[in-house]
């Protein structure tokens, strides 16, 4: 095992490596374009020793803007490499090449604390991000909402792809259209650890559908090919808008109609309250139908600040099935698979947010528990992007830049127990 120092020395070394010049790629082959959450927690790690390298991940982020606010989840700035599906197959009218769809708004939250650093130094930079922050919470509150929750239209939105919650609505899918394709993601990892053939069909079918109405948000949301509300998206941007409104009263901003989204989401969030499974869950919007999933995105309620007692007794629950914690599918349904991606296997970004939430809900023995397995799992194993619950096998990429940066600021011994708000 390697000491916390070393660990530090090299998490900073990654984040060297997978910088690019203005963005940081997750990992070099697997995923060699500017991913939008990947980027800001890449801004978190860089703060903690190039606090302007990291003010330029965003600006570069933002530089992809669409004028209708969304930030999207792929910004591909060059072009000369073997991704599927690249620039061509999604046809995005934007003038930076990109996906035309969006990730979880972890931005705000991480500018706010990166801001906190050095709020004098900083403040113009913060000032200028602070409009095109709130365009992108408004483009999800004008687009997105359904019930007052926040709903994904592909499960690349969500950030978690092959998670069982879209299971349902992803059968009802014919993936007629998509044929002849080649897989640039298992060339890289073992097939096994990634989303299946059927699976990957249907993320290019709908694909396929929005490119045919040029990423008209009107068409998309009358056509309703996939549409989900969502416990990741939901908890993330009500607790990105709170930061947010926090970032806007102290740059004297008017901050009313960020209250006014907050108070809309809190209402969200209790909708996405599954009363039979007694969490925090996905539901359709087209169906109406619960996912019935208890995974690692419901345990982001206290991030979001709000504590129920059932879902403490879930996290008692799933991580005394598992060696190591958060199981990113509930250990106990018979979907979940420990190598299988976002259907199973523990996700160190994902576990920051939880664990912090719930040092902030005063959680302090869940908090360390989730710090303690994220700890142990990149000690034993390295920067990789996921790690099987149960024996605590590396999975994924290697050297990756969100595991790197969460290290750095959260999970290693050097990092304090200081709080995000
Ligand atoms: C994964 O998603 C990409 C597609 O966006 C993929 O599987 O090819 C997800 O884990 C997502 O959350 C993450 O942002 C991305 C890059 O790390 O990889």
């Amino acid at each position: 095992m390697k000491s916390s120092n070393s660990l530090d020395a090299k998490a900073r070394q990654i984040l060297r490596r997978n910088d690019r010049g203005r963005y940081t790629v997750p990992t070099a082959d697997l995923y060699p374009h500017q991913w939008n959450w990947d980027s800001a927690f890449a801004a978190l790690g860089l703060a903690t020793f190039d606090l302007d390298r990291a003010w330029t991940e965003f600006e570069t982020l933002f530089g992809g803007q669409w004028p209708n606010g969304m930030v999207p989840h792929i910004l591909f700035h060059q072009r000369d490499t073997d991704y599927f599906p690249g620039p061509d197959v999604w046809g995005t009218p934007g003038t930076v090449p990109s996906s035309g769809i969006s990730q979880p708004p972890v931005a705000a939250t991480i500018a706010r604390r990166i801001w906190e650093r050095d709020p004098a130094g900083y403040g113009g930079r913060m000032r200028a991000l602070f409009p095109k922050l709130a365009a992108w919470h408004r483009w999800f509150m004008e687009w997105r909402l359904e019930d007052s929750a926040v709903c994904v239209t592909h499960p690349w939105e969500a950030g978690r792809d092959n998670a069982p919650d879209w299971d349902d609505a992803l059968a009802r899918i014919n993936p007629y259209d998509v044929n002849g394709y080649v897989r640039h993601d298992t060339k890289c990892v073992d097939p096994e650890m990634r989303p299946t053939k059927l699976d990957y069909d249907r993320y290019i079918w709908l694909v396929n559908r929005g490119r045919e109405v040029n990423w008209e948000e009107n068409e998309r949301k009358r056509k309703s090919d996939f549409r989900i509300a969502d416990p990741t998206m939901t908890f993330i941007l009500l607790r990105a808008n709170r930061d947010l409104a926090e970032i806007g009263r102290r740059l004297g901003e008017d901050v009313s109609m960020l209250e006014k989204w907050t108070h809309t989401l809190e209402i969200g969030a209790e909708t996405l309250w599954n009363p039979n499974l007694f969490s925090y869950d996905s539901k359709d919007a087209n169906s109406g139908e619960w996912s019935n999933c208890v995974s690692n995105a419901s345990f982001l309620c206290w991030y979001a600040g709000i504590h129920r007692e059932e879902m403490r007794r879930h996290f008692d629950r799933v991580t005394r099935s598992v060696a190591f914690g958060i199981p990113s599918h509930d250990p106990e349904s018979e979907k979940f698979d420990p190598r299988r991606y976002w259907r199973g296997p523990v996700w160190p970004v994902i576990n920051t947010l939880a664990g912090i939430g719930m040092a902030e809900a005063g959680l302090e023995s869940e908090a360390s528990a989730v710090r303690e397995f994220t700890s142990e799992l990149i000690t034993r194993n390295g920067f990789y992007e996921y790690f099987n619950p149960c024996d605590g096998s590396p999975a994924g990429g290697g050297d990756f830049t969100w595991t790197a940066a969460i290290w750095i600021d959260w999970a290693s011994p050097s990092a304090g127990d200081e709080k995000w708000a």
